[in-house]
């Protein structure tokens, strides 16, 4: 087996979608997202919360007017870590200085890597012009000596690198890299390749082992898994030198961020927020802000892949499983208070106050899919598929056209409008955010799907994700084509049929999802098959026309939760396939909590109309309590309980609040029967 590859994903290029569910999707993210991102980036959206991006890389490499040079009667702009401090009263008259967040310029990074994965799949002339027009203005901004982070090049150089703790020079860095390889990729064309390649190059000349440089690291990771990429596009060592350079230093006492701000010897709690409370091959437990954690324990499995690092690799497995067996919502949403953006202890999983940050479900699906590049195993295609089918995908409106930050798994309007503990939560979803970190990284995400479906090595496609389309695979020098059509999410059909012109022999490993009892496969007799670990290992010769037919049951399921997850405790979350059901008030009136599910009795299934389109509808036996007297007293002695019999109706979950504000849950009360 090649060593860099275990087990790579493939290219969007090898992929052809052919209708299905995930194609639609990618379809809203091109029609939608990516053109109203291009409007934000540009403070075109009237009503929506400006994003300066644009703005900041045009100031920076000086294509607006410079009002005034900064001179001895320069005031330095009051900002904060988290932004503009107020945003100027006549937006038409700004000065040129930096507005927005710190890492606004991530923002251009990921919307260009949404660009270039829709470019493979629907190549658009207008849209690339658009692109290298901006690459045109981004690169304007760098640096002589390769520098490229507006911030401070607005601000003044000499702070570079000073705060690498919340400044986000690194994360910058990252995502730049990441836009630039994808352009790169899909294009072929170079210029934001070369302009990340000199940002990496002046970075690893500051930062590294050796004598004189820098012993930081990122203060929000990416940096890593992004050098990683950049190492695999270009075969240049020391950018995953780098990169493992930043992973081996976090961590070590004494701590670089005490040193960096000149304080002595802080606790380990301090610096779990950034997961440099311990080097990270100690680290045992997932900690701090979600995002950051699984940017950083991306990183580490690409590294440890890499360089077949043992004890990194060994680390990357605890840190999943803290993650998964301990501290992810059953949506595959993490990260569960609000406060610090971040896990909370073990098994701790609020419903109602979740934070579960579209971004950190987004980044959980990356954590994933390098654990399957490090090892194929279906459990991590398990946590993937759970995370993009629920909590990444409820991040975004049906209509491509609002987004959640946060997706709670139980939400009360009026919670979230009075209850301050509760502001996070929104009830509906909102056209952008100050802190856009979530729409952008959903565009990339989404529309690059299929390198998350399908992965190869020398011999072998892995379907890790049952999602339709063409995909082709060079074996030897011999082209493999394979047709796949798919019910899923909805049902469990699964056609894969041999299109290539020549016969090849090679396997095809096809994952048997974790949440399915019983399946049957057709058309197997001339392959021997075996599994391993989770998939279905079919090996021949395929000639065309050879034909196989997969039939995954995808009956409802009731799922409890580990005793110890005490908000669930007593309830039982709907499941159907790889879909998590939720109800809404709007298919059962208000009062949520007052319903019981019945879960020995039968599921009927149907279909519901949600913004214009046919949704399946599950309508689980329940009973409701009655309450047709309210007590005039708050507290009233027990008495025997009335129930009538009720439906609860449910929906997908990632299909919530696209009929306005109302009540939801995931989780009821099992009703006891005998
Ligand atoms: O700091 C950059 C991004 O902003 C993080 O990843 C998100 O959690 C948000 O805080
Ligand atoms: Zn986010």
């Amino acid at each position: 087996m090649e060593k860099r590859h275990n087990n790579r994903p493939i290219s969007l290029r090898q992929f052809q979608a052919a209708g299905g569910f995930w194609k639609e999707k990618m379809e809203l993210v091109r029609k939608e997202v990516i053109p109203y991102q291009w409007e934000i980036l540009n403070d075109r959206v009237e009503g929506a919360s400006p994003s300066f991006c644009m703005r900041n890389f045009k100031v920076a490499g000086k294509l607006m007017c410079e009002k005034r040079e900064k001179g001895a009667d320069y005031e330095e702009p009051a900002y904060t870590f988290r932004g503009f401090e107020a945003l100027p009263e006549d937006m038409d008259h700004l000065e040129d200085r930096f507005y927005g967040f710190v890492f606004q310029d991530s923002d251009f990074s990921k919307w260009v890597e949404a660009v270039a994965y829709s470019l493979v799949s629907h190549p658009d002339p207008q849209l690339e012009q658009t692109a290298d027009e901006a690459i045109e203005i981004v690169c304007a901004a760098q640096l002589e000596n390769g520098y490229l982070d507006t911030y401070y090049i607005i601000n003044g150089m000499d702070k570079s690198f000073s705060n690498l703790k919340d400044h986000h020079e690194l994360y910058c860095l990252g995502h730049l890299t990441e836009g630039a390889v994808a352009y790169y990729e899909a294009t072929g064309k170079d210029k934001l390749l070369k302009a990340a390649m000199r940002f990496a190059d002046y970075i690893d000349s500051c930062f590294g082992a050796e004598e004189g440089k820098c012993k930081g690291y990122p203060g929000h990771e990416i940096a890593e898994m992004a050098l990683v990429r950049l190492y695999e596009v270009t075969g240049e060592e020391r950018y995953l030198n780098l990169a493992k350079f930043f992973i081996d230093e976090r961590g070590k006492r004494p701590y670089y961020f005490d040193c960096e701000e000149e304080v002595k010897q802080t606790d380990e709690e301090r610096y779990q927020y950034y997961q440099s409370h311990r080097p990270v091959r100690e680290q045992e437990e997932a900690v701090g802000h979600a995002v950051r954690a699984v940017y950083l324990y991306s990183g580490m499995a690409d590294v440890a892949r890499l360089t077949d690092d043992e004890q990194l690799k060994t680390a990357c497995r605890r840190l999943w499983n803290s993650i998964v067996r301990e501290k992810m919502y059953i949506t595959g949403a993490i990260g569960a208070t609000h406060i610090g953006e971040s896990f909370s202890f073990p098994f701790d999983l609020p419903n109602d106050t979740a934070y579960a940050e579209t971004c950190a479900s987004i980044g959980l699906v990356f954590f994933a899919r390098r654990m399957l590049e490090m090892e194929p195993d279906a459990v991590y295609a398990d946590v993937m598929e759970r995370a993009l089918y629920n909590s990444v995908l409820s991040g975004m409106a049906l209509d491509g056209k609002s987004f959640f930050y946060v997706n709670p798994l139980e939400a009360l309007p009026e919670a979230c409008h009075k209850d301050e503990r509760k502001f996070h939560v929104k009830p509906i979803r909102q056209k952008w955010f100050g802190c856009a970190c979530c729409p952008p990284n959903l565009a990339r995400i989404i529309s690059s799907v299929p390198a998350y479906a399908y992965s190869e090595n020398e011999d072998t496609l892995f379907v890790h994700l049952h999602i339709s389309g063409t995909i082709t695979k060079q074996v030897g020098d011999q082209t493999a084509v394979f047709e796949v059509e798919s019910g899923m999410p909805w049902n469990g059909n699964v056609s894969i049929v041999y299109k290539g012109e020549q016969p090849v022999r090679m396997k095809l490993a096809v994952r048997i999802p974790g949440w399915c009892e019983h399946w049957k496969a057709d058309g197997l007799e001339n392959y021997a098959c075996t599994e391993e670990k989770g998939y279905y290992v079919i090996t021949g010769e395929w000639k065309t026309g050879s034909r196989i037919l997969f039939a995954f049951d995808m009956e409802t399921r009731f799922y409890q939760a580990d005793d110890r997850v005490r908000e669930d405790y007593g309830k039982l979350a709907v499941m159907r396939g790889p879909v998590v059901y939720c109800a809404e008030e709007a298919d059962n009136g208000n009062n949520l909590h007052l319903y019981e599910i019945l879960p020995m009795h039968p599921v009927l299934e149907s279909e519901v109309m949600v913004n214009g389109e046919k949704y399946p509808l599950l309508s689980v036996s329940a009973r409701k309590k009655v309450t047709t007297k309210p007590d005039q007293q708050l507290y009233v002695k027990y008495r025997k309980p009335e129930y009538e019999t009720a439906q609860l109706n449910m929906i997908p979950y990632f299909a919530w609040a696209n009929r306005g504000e109302n009540e939801m849950a995931v989780w009821f009360n099992k009703a006891e029967e005998n």
